[in-house]
């Protein structure tokens, strides 16, 4: 007998960072729910019962579309994208991926009546905007090419809600610190590398300087806030550009610290590159007061819980480190 198919969701980008977890998440929620994930990379590992793999590159409208009608798809995750370090090194794809591929997803979701989450970033900020306390609406003058994608990114999902009525939901994410999937290619990829060196090396050479502070999230909480923002009722979200969202905001020198009282041998120099330019063009702290009040966003995450629950996840991983336990 055929199972009854509830919702059919599309999630691009999903051997990423935010994707992999995103779809592991998405699986446990409602069995009855059909998960298309998809990514550039031909991948069998994702394949379970409930589960179903298929290649695309999102710049590629025709095979988009055919999946969407192959499938029925009535749900889209859009987290396909390259980030702020990979993108300067190749902005050619960063406009291709990041501009060509969100208008793919918002044309089809137009065509087919789609709903679809995209994130947005931080990034949309540049050194014009006040850095403190970062306000919803503000200059957005952003200094690298995938601000400038994320940026247009969010005013394409606005005029898209506004002149066809897509239902379309984003996220500024700040940094995203998890254990499943490294990120890969952004500026913010060293408050996740340093968990590993500082596991396997008791080391880590940080490419921005200690006083470098952004704001951070959990990947618990950033898949959480992703399906919160996507469940809430329509008429809730007042803002279809991007809202702003955040949970920490942490120096790498706070973060440092903050491992080495699970690992007191850890040491940390710091050796800044091209990212360091970047991150100091963005917010230290953000005000996401908006989305707490629109849909009630709350994070659960805090520097010292983030820290030991990435280090116990990291050992199991791992397998091989002692990590001297809080009391
Ligand atoms: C990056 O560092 O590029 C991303 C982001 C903040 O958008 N993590």
């Amino acid at each position: 007998m055929d199972t009854i198919v509830a919702k059919t969701i599309l999630v691009t980008g999903a051997t990423g960072q935010i994707g992999s977890d995103l779809v592991k998440e998405l699986s446990k929620q409602d069995k009855n729910t059909q998960i298309i994930a998809s990514s550039r990379q031909a991948n069998s590992n994702l394949e379970n019962e409930s589960l179903v793999y298929q290649v695309l590159d999102v710049t590629d409208s025709q095979r988009l579309q055919e999946i969407i009608k192959w499938y029925g798809v009535d749900t889209i995750y859009h987290l396909a994208g390259i980030l702020s370090a990979k993108g300067e090194r190749d902005r050619e794809l960063c406009w291709n991926v990041n501009i060509n591929g969100l208008k793919n997803i918002l044309e089809a979701a137009r065509t087919y009546h789609l709903k679809v989450f995209s994130p947005s970033s931080i990034a949309v900020f540049g050194t014009n905007t006040p850095k403190f306390k970062t306000p919803q609406i503000t200059i957005k003058e952003p200094s690298t090419i995938y601000g400038i994608t994320k940026v247009t990114g969010e005013l394409l999902c606005q005029y898209y809600a506004h002149q066809f009525g897509v239902d379309v939901r984003s996220l500024r994410l700040p940094g995203i610190i998890s254990y499943n999937t490294p990120p890969g290619g952004g500026t913010t990829d060293f408050a996740v590398e340093i968990f590993y060196r500082a596991m396997t090396q008791g080391s880590y050479t940080c490419f921005v300087r200690p006083e470098t502070r952004l704001p951070m999230m959990y990947m618990l909480d950033a898949i959480k806030a992703i399906l919160e923002l996507m469940q809430a009722k329509s008429t809730a979200i007042k803002i279809r550009s991007s809202y702003n969202i955040t949970a920490v905001s942490f120096s790498a020198a706070e973060l440092v610290a903050e491992i080495q009282k699970h690992l007191p041998d850890f040491t940390c120099d710091y050796q800044p590159d091209f990212r360091q330019a970047i991150a100091d063009s963005w917010p230290s702290v953000i005000d996401d007061s908006q989305a707490r009040i629109d849909w009630g966003w709350q994070h659960s995450y805090d520097l010292p819980a983030i820290v030991a629950d990435m280090l116990g996840h990291l050992s199991l991983k791992l397998g091989k480190v002692k990590v001297k336990s809080k009391n």
